[in-house]
């Protein structure tokens, strides 16, 4: 637990500096998600980063994809790329664009950026895997943002008419979007009840909690239809001016703040070590 704990913080620190590099990107949402994504890579996701196309692995698609900076770090982290590579996001011709390119990098599963589309992609994947008998995983990451699109809700139903019990929904319940609070802006509440009338199994958790993250992740290996986890997120997470402020849904911080940010990610770093 420990361990996750701090290698979340590194992702965190990790964010920071490419994204005041880049001197673009999204912070908010990829801060908010540094726990979960901690704990996919590190502990859940049966994949192996030399091997990246392995035909077995569990598959990943993230379809909220602006915060992907923490999928990158995360990646680089388990050995798919260089942790050096990291300075590359968002410049001209690396593999890590500020959207998800699967052209560019194919262990990223699909391409993202265009909120909606990414349920649809793992409910296509899912089916495959069925019709080959494969026993492996599909994760998919949406966000509240993701939820405002009909499209997702197709695939929600979809993945019902199915019974895609190998399929695991995470929800960054972060209640921002680009342009204020999710339930002024797109009501989606009560989002449980929501899923639950399409079928599907619910698990609420504080998504910035690593151990009820790894205990809903296993609770949802074993369900018997699809589940999603609608974790509550604090978009910012670990981040004092940024924590629950919408405006740094897609803001870079500059140079100064940055550092700010560096300067607390890291003393609560010295504190889980010695916690
Ligand atoms: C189909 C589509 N419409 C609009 C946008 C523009 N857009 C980018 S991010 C965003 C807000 C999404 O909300 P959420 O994913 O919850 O953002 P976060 O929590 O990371 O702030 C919007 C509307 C988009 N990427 N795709
Ligand atoms: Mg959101």
């Amino acid at each position: 637990m420990k361990k996750l704990k701090l290698i979340a913080n590194t992702l965190r620190q990790d964010i920071i500096r490419m994204i005041s590099e880049a001197e673009s990107g999204h912070p908010a949402g990829a801060l908010g998600m540094a726990d979960i994504f901690a704990a996919l890579y590190f502990k859940v996701l049966n994949q192996n980063p030399k091997n990246p196309t392995w035909p077995d692995r569990d598959k990943l698609v993230l379809s909220n994809g602006h915060i992907c900076a923490v999928r990158y770090a995360a990646m680089a982290r388990t050995g798919y790329f260089p942790v050096n590579e990291l300075k590359t996001f968002r410049k001209i011709n690396s593999k890590i664009q500020g959207h998800p390119s699967y052209v560019d990098m194919p262990s990223l599963e699909s391409s993202s950026g265009s909120l909606g589309h990414g349920l649809s992609i793992a409910v296509g994947m899912t089916l495959a895997e069925k019709l080959d008998k494969k026993k492996n995983f599909v994760f998919c990451v949406i966000s509240d943002g993701d939820l405002n699109e009909g499209s997702t809700w197709e695939a929600v139903n979809a993945a019902n008419k199915y019974c895609l019990d190998n399929l695991i929904v995470i929800v960054d319940r972060n209640y921002i979007q680009i342009s204020g609070n999710t339930e002024k802006i797109w009501p989606l509440k009560p989002l449980d009840k929501k899923f639950k009338s399409y079928n599907w199994q619910t698990i609420k958790i504080n998504g910035n909690n690593i151990k009820q993250i790894l205990e809903a992740l296993s609770k949802a290996k074993k369900a018997n239809k699809p589940v999603v986890i609608i974790a509550k997120t604090t978009p910012g997470k670990g981040v004092s001016y940024m924590e629950n402020n919408y405006k740094w849904h897609g803001k870079p911080p500059n140079k100064e703040q940055a550092e700010k940010a560096l300067k607390e990610l890291m003393k609560e770093y010295r504190k889980i070590k010695n916690g």
